[in-house]
């Protein structure tokens, strides 16, 4: 199983990289796209969060565990109580909305080991397009916290991290035209 010792933290070169696309998933990349949806799910279980200290987390992408492919898994529960559990090869965001949003109390990451303040600008509403385990193309429509989270993991296909996004010189500039999201 995946625990926090396969995580590689900021600093780790295969972060930076842009990760390759999966064009035929082998069984090996299916057990690890799987391995990386059930780590997800474990940090999330107190009992096994604890055991293996993992730290909770609602996504993780492949360049995390040093693996430079295409490959992201997330699993989360929005306000109303809808799950958005995915593994998938190939995520893409095919369109977006103009409007912006933000986690109030901003992002955190699993690679990075520190508090890092300030705002990260996303898009509100994102349609994302991927190839599930089963090799079946999927759409996904989301929004709030699960589209926010989708872009968090595709930015880490394109050695992008959060704080990248934030504003320099004005780290808790809300950005215009923006949808504040609490967690
Ligand atoms: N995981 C973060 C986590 O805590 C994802 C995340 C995204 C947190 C957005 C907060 C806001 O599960 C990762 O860092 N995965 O890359
Ligand atoms: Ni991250």
């Amino acid at each position: 199983m995946i625990t926090m010792d396969d995580i590689v933290r900021e600093g780790h070169p295969t972060l930076r990289k842009v990760a390759e696309t999966v064009e035929v998933p082998t069984n090996e990349d299916i057990r690890i796209l799987k391995e990386m949806l059930e780590f997800v799910k474990n940090s999330q279980d107190p009992e096994l969060a604890e055991k293996y200290s993992l730290r909770p987390g609602i996504g993780l992408a492949a360049p995390q565990i040093n693996i430079p492919k295409r490959m992201i898994a997330i699993h989360l529960m929005d306000q109303n109580d809808k799950l958005y559990s995915y593994a998938l090869f190939n995520p893409r965001i095919i369109s977006h909305s103009v409007e912006r949003s933000y986690l109030t109390h901003g992002e955190g990451c699993l690679s990075v080991d520190r508090e890092v303040k300030g705002i990260v600008p996303r898009y509100a509403r994102v349609k994302v397009k991927g190839m599930t385990v089963d090799g079946e193309e999927i759409t996904i429509k989301l929004k709030g916290l699960p589209a926010i989270v989708f872009q968090h993991e595709i930015d880490h296909l394109n050695g992008i991290m959060f704080y990248d996004h934030i504003d320099k010189s004005d780290p808790f500039r809300i950005p215009d035209n923006s949808i504040p999201v609490e967690i």
